[in-house]
């Protein structure tokens, strides 16, 4: 008897493109894989970027669900990884199928650059209820740019044309840029305008 291996799917991460240095950014994983009932799921996280919080994407409310940060070193395609995140995931009923989001990420970058999030597709499983595995056809990687704190303007230098920009932002209807909220309290006030001009005088 032939024995069908099951193959299908994707997985990808879904968000934040580009990030404020020292601002809590987002991102969510996606898959498409057929008939799961359960994962484990490893992300290679680049250095410079502190992990903050995983959560349950919203299509597994009901999952058995946990999640760590492994220390470990790595060096991909010249860049350097310091961490791993496990994420493992169980189902309780039905297997999912079709587009669902499993996991929402959130991290803060500490260094302004192309930061570039792997899937480790040598550890990531996914399970069907038959306890096969499902085989993956592709992962798809993720980078995000950031920008350095107090690059307002983001022309990647801190200087008096960012704190020119984010007069104009406060005090006109000028559009906030992703770096404009200084402190990161969710809006662009007198408070993040001091704040860049502590950071030009020092
Ligand atoms: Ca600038
Ligand atoms: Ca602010």
């Amino acid at each position: 008897m032939l024995i069908q291996v099951s193959s299908a799917g994707n997985i990808w991460f879904y968000g934040a493109k580009e990030c404020a240095q020292n601002h809590k950014c987002n991102f969510t994983i996606r898959t498409s894989a057929e008939n799961f009932i359960a994962f484990q799921l490893y992300i290679f996280v680049p250095e410079g970027v502190e992990i903050i919080q995983v959560e349950k994407g919203k299509d597994i409310r009901e999952w058995a669900f946990s999640y760590n940060v492994l220390e470990e070193y790595y060096e991909i395609n010249e860049n350097v990884y310091d961490k791993r995140l496990e994420i493992i995931g169980i189902g309780k009923e039905k297997p999912l199928a079709g587009t669902k989001e499993i996991a929402l990420i959130t991290f803060k970058p500490r260094i302004s650059k192309n930061l570039t999030f792997i899937i480790d597709r040598e550890s990531t499983k996914f399970v069907d209820p038959n306890e096969k595995e499902i085989k993956i056809n592709r992962f798809y990687n993720h980078s995000v740019r950031v920008y350095r704190y107090g690059d307002v303007n983001m022309d990647n230098e801190v200087d008096v044309k960012d704190l020119i920009r984010l007069e104009r932002i406060i005090l006109t209807e000028e559009k906030q840029t992703i770096t404009s909220d200084l402190n990161d309290d969710g809006s662009v006030n007198i408070l993040d305008l001091v704040k860049l001009i502590n950071l030009l005088v020092e």
